[in-house]
């Protein structure tokens, strides 16, 4: 089960390291090249979504399945990028947006397939962190990410999403963000939910993945910057993995 081996490595001090792919920054033919990082860097958890994919998913998720035995959770932006062959999918409640369809309008459209596809079902509070500059998350789901220096504000809606049940709290500044979730906040964040904290976007240097693990993250999220550089991969693991 994905979500209690990260409860495992959570309780005993460990991170998860997390790979974001978004299939519109990788075409099709890059597979094979994605694969083969994949295998060698191997990853805890690969994560498939992005915020405006459409119709890609499936067949990613396919072929990331048919060559390893890393687990594939979705990371839908959206009801088009929903899969029955993932091993799981975080099912994302936007819960610093004021948005009705993403707080549970899409999850009762998404319940049912769900639920006879069978995959692991991972409530998640997710709460957008202004990121410095505007980034795809914020406008497409047309919501106004916490300002940066509102702390008590992020740290308020994560306990709020942890007496609601969600089973992790995920920090985001949205992919390619300039800015990523400030130090400060991490902590703050990570001293008041007992549950595990996932804190992704613009970690794109070795000292800004360091410095999230050091302030409280317990799984860390990179798309961007492997999309740029696959050799990081392994370099980003050996730091997040030396916690
Ligand atoms: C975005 O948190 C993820 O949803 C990853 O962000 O692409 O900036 O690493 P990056």
């Amino acid at each position: 089960m994905i979500l209690s081996s990260i409860q495992r490595r959570t309780n005993s001090g460990k991170k998860t390291f997390a790979v974001l792919i978004d299939p519109d920054k990788f075409p099709h033919e890059n597979i094979i090249r994605i694969i083969t990082a994949m295998e060698s860097a191997s990853p805890d958890i690969i994560l498939v979504g992005g915020s405006l994919v459409a119709g890609k998913v499936d067949a990613v998720v396919k072929v990331l399945k048919e060559s390893m035995t890393i687990p594939v959770v979705l990371f839908p932006g959206s009801l088009l990028q929903l899969s029955p062959n993932a091993d799981g999918i975080l099912f994302l409640s936007l819960i610093s947006g004021r948005n009705p369809e993403l707080l549970i309008g899409n999850h009762v459209a998404s319940a049912p397939f769900l639920k006879t596809s069978g995959i692991e079902v991972i409530s998640t509070g997710y709460i957008l962190i202004e990121g410095g500059t505007a980034t795809s998350v914020e406008y497409m789901s047309q919501t106004r990410p916490i300002p940066a220096n509102k702390t008590e504000i992020a740290v308020a809606t994560a306990m709020a999403g942890e007496m609601l049940g969600k089973k992790l709290i995920y920090l985001e500044a949205g992919s390619g963000a300039r800015e990523h979730v400030p130090q400060e906040m991490i902590s703050a964040v990570k001293k008041n939910i007992e549950v595990p904290l996932i804190v992704g976007g613009g970690l794109d240097t070795a000292q800004k993945v360091e410095d999230a693990c050091q302030a409280g993250a317990d799984v860390i999220v990179v798309g961007n910057a492997f999309e740029k550089d696959m050799g990081l991969l392994h370099h980003f693991k050996r730091i997040i993995h030396s916690f």
